[in-house]
């Protein structure tokens, strides 16, 4: 049964970084145990880290599935290297694709390969508002509402573009 839900942050500022996107959430819900159940608008947002890098574009999907938390984590892990990710060892430096699990349900768990919730959502403009769009009644780890979360987060300006993607195509 995939009744466990997941959000999955999409990233990407190399190699036409929209069809990265497009192309890997058509790809994760072809996978057998994944259905994917919807997706924010894409995106623009400057590089978060190294600034001598392209601008980024990011998105967030909502997901069912019957993997575990560490089965889906070597699925997008898998995914990333399928699209020619590279890991340079740079931190924060740019990529073909990036896919962060964000939330696994309610879960908390730390462990060496997985930190659930993400550690990164707080601090994140491209994954707060993305989140935003498709879960805006989201409640969060502390507790609080997404929307609060929202608020607190300094916004500096993320372009919406007008890709959406074409959820109906992809599910077809
Ligand atoms: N890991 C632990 N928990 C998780 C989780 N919840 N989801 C481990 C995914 N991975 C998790 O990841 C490093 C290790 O984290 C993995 O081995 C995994 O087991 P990585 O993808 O190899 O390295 P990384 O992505 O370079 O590091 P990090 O710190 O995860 O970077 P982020 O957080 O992915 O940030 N600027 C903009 N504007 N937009 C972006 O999307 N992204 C990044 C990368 C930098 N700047 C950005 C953006
Ligand atoms: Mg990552």
């Amino acid at each position: 049964m995939m009744s466990d839900i997941a959000y999955v942050g999409l990233g990407s500022n190399l190699a036409s970084p929209s069809e990265q996107l497009k192309s890997a959430l058509v790809e994760l819900h072809q996978h057998e145990q994944i259905c994917v159940q919807g997706c924010s608008h894409l995106y623009r947002s400057a590089p978060m880290g190294p600034k001598d890098q392209p601008d980024y574009v990011n998105a967030v999907c909502q997901l069912t599935t019957s993997l575990s938390p560490i089965e889906l984590l070597d699925v997008l892990q898998a995914q990333e290297l399928k699209h020619g990710r590279e890991r340079l060892g740079e931190k924060w430096g740019p990529r073909t694709l990036d896919l962060d699990l964000l939330m696994f349900n309610e879960l908390r768990m730390q462990s060496e390969r997985l930190t659930l919730p993400h550690y990164g959502i707080a601090q994140r403009e491209f994954v707060l508002v993305p989140l935003f769009e498709i879960a805006p009644d989201l409640i969060m780890q502390d507790g609080q509402k997404l929307s609060t979360w929202v608020s607190k987060c300094s916004l500096t300006g993320l372009k919406r573009l007008a890709d959406k993607i074409d959820f109906a195509s992809i599910a077809a």
